[in-house]
């Protein structure tokens, strides 16, 4: 590039008006090829009228060259040839500094009296641009790789995670797991896919995923999906899955009988277990997303109860709060404490202390069952882990004046609350809920509560449901538990696959295993088992995938 001092020289040299140059960093060039001498003229005219820096000729200071009327590749060419003149110009480092743009991005930026921001649509493509991002190297699994909250190809991940529901729904595990990696692949890439070509080569994408991005990239929409989201399977199955405590099994069964609606199931007389009653009472509640602020209350008034029962016991927040997430679909933590076997009893005594202080709607609580020792090798048979669990429906005070009062007298916390947007949430599957229970603590709850009981589909109740995961570990095992509970699913998918096939090692949330020489591998902390994997280590915020 031109150094500034000398572009500005140019620059007055060029402009015409009153000579003000209000962007001098924005060189434009017109090629007049294909737009004609007047047109060029006159375009010249009215943006050196605007304050724009507009040459008459090409030469090195050029940053933007605009085109009208020729092809992506027509322009290159000729910008080429124009760049293979100039002495001492290396031809690919100027390249990458030039914008070969579309008229429309003149128009646009006269229209608005500054340069506007170069969007894809205005670059004019070229068949070598489109192989950009083969050059781009993408690893197989997403444990390799950093994926950060928000993608730039949401269009595409939307599609295909729409197709990776429906996959669900139908009880095909693995072409929802195939949808669901296509769409890690695409929200890792660092700009968006204009051209199928870019994807060329990249891991991960299938021919049917192949075959929905290239409709969406050429027709703006794909058939199969806009077909998929409205069809009458789909949109009720995301109804009845999204009733903690139904999975997709039973939510299938009664879809296949008939009941499309909440108020259907209501009518139907179906004998629905404890969790499935309180999450058709709080339904409403339960899928409105949680914000973070309520995750650091809760996670606040779980600090409380747990230093209220055990002395030195320390609570993380997991899940997607942990990897950075704004909102979720429920708040999960992780207790421990430092010094081993101290947490053993630990969730029966947090959850009593939770109902005493009316926090609870719903709980259950699963045992653990791991034993490294009398088990054997950790072999993570499912993703279900064998910690002390519970599962909770949370009552959270709410910002109102008697919503307020009530979190003073409580526990003196300050409350806030969020505007949310209505969005899908999983909850668990059937069974989830129905696996072992602890015998100590039961939720007859309600009426414990004292204060107004839950008003169906009002918000004027000074409290929220928010679903609430609890997890004890011992302090041995508590890198891998962190590990495990951080996610997303996929990346955890992923490390349990990429330590079996790539390391021979079983990695669960308790352990890692190295199956070839017998032993477990100990880590207090999640850098450590990275290393033990082989694995460059990803921090919270890019396990995104
Ligand atoms: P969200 O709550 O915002 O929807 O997102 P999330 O926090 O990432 O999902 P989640 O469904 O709350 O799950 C939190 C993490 O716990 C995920 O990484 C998931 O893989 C993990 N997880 C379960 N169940 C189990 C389990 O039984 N064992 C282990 N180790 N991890 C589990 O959801
Ligand atoms: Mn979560």
């Amino acid at each position: 590039m031109v150094p500034f001092k000398k572009r500005r020289i140019q620059l007055h040299a060029a402009s015409s008006g009153d000579g003000t140059i209000k962007y001098p960093q924005v060189v434009i060039f017109l090629l007049e090829r294909k737009m004609g001498a007047s047109r060029k003229s006159f375009l010249t005219q009215l943006g050196r009228g605007k304050g724009f820096l507009v040459e008459e000729s090409f030469n090195q200071s050029v940053t933007h060259v605009v085109s009208e009327n020729n092809s992506g590749d027509e322009a290159r060419t000729w910008l080429n040839s124009q760049l293979s003149k100039q002495s001492g110009v290396e031809k690919n480092s100027t390249r990458e500094e030039i914008h070969v743009l579309d008229i429309s991005w003149y128009t646009e930026s006269m229209r608005v009296g500054c340069p506007v921001d170069i969007l894809d649509r205005h670059r004019l493509q070229t068949q070598e641009c489109g192989t950009e991002l083969t050059e781009f190297s993408v690893p197989s699994y997403a444990c390799q790789r950093c994926t950060p909250l928000m993608g730039h190809n949401s269009r595409l991940t939307d599609a295909l995670s729409i197709l990776a529901d429906s996959a669900e729904f139908s009880e095909n595990e693995g072409r929802s797991v195939a949808f669901r990696r296509a769409a890690a692949v695409l929200k890792f890439l660092p700009q968006p896919v204009t051209r199928l070509k870019q994807l060329h080569g990249l891991p991960c994408l299938g021919e049917h995923s192949l075959r929905v991005i290239k409709e969406i990239l050429e027709e703006g929409v794909s058939l199969e999906v806009e077909t998929t989201k409205h069809s009458k399977q789909y949109t009720v199955l995301k109804i009845l899955t999204g009733i903690f405590g139904v999975g997709v099994k039973t939510a299938d069964r009664w879809f296949r009988e008939g009941i499309h609606t909440l108020s259907e199931l209501r009518r139907s007389g179906h004998a629905l277990n404890r969790a499935q009653q309180a999450g058709l009472q709080h339904y409403e509640d339960l899928n409105l997303p949680v914000t973070k602020t309520e995750a650091v209350i809760i996670g606040q008034i779980v600090k409380k109860a747990v230093n209220a029962v055990l002395e030195g016991a320390e609570i993380t927040l997991i899940g997607g709060f942990r990897r950075g997430k704004q909102t979720g679909h429920d708040v999960d933590f992780l207790i421990t404490h430092p010094e081993e076997s101290r947490e053993e009893g630990l969730m029966p005594k947090v959850v009593s202390w939770l109902e005493s202080q009316g926090y609870l709607l719903y709980q259950k609580t699963t045992r653990n069952s791991y034993l490294e020792a009398k088990e054997g090798p950790g072999q993570p048979s499912s993703n279900m882990d064998r910690f002390e669990r519970c599962f909770l429906i949370f009552r959270l005070p709410v910002d109102t004046d008697e919503g307020k009062v009530q979190m003073e007298r409580l526990i003196g916390l300050p409350t806030q609350t969020e505007n949310c947007t209505q969005t899908n949430m999983r909850t668990p599957v059937d069974g989830e809920t129905e696996t072992k229970t602890h015998p100590s603590v039961d939720a007859s709850t309600q009426k414990r509560i004292p204060v107004l009981e839950p008003t169906q589909g009002s918000r004027d109740q000074p409290w929220r449901a928010v679903r609430v995961d609890l997890v004890v570990s011992p302090h041995s095992q508590f890198a891998f538990a962190l590990l495990g509970w951080t996610g997303s699913k996929l990346f955890e998918r992923d490390l349990r696959r990429w330590a079996k096939q790539e390391k021979a090692m079983s990695l669960s949330s308790h352990a890692l295993y190295n199956s070839i020489q017998r032993t477990y591998l100990r880590a207090s902390s999640e850098e450590e088992i990275f290393a033990h994997l082989g694995l460059e280590y990803i921090p919270p915020s890019e396990r995104n995938a």
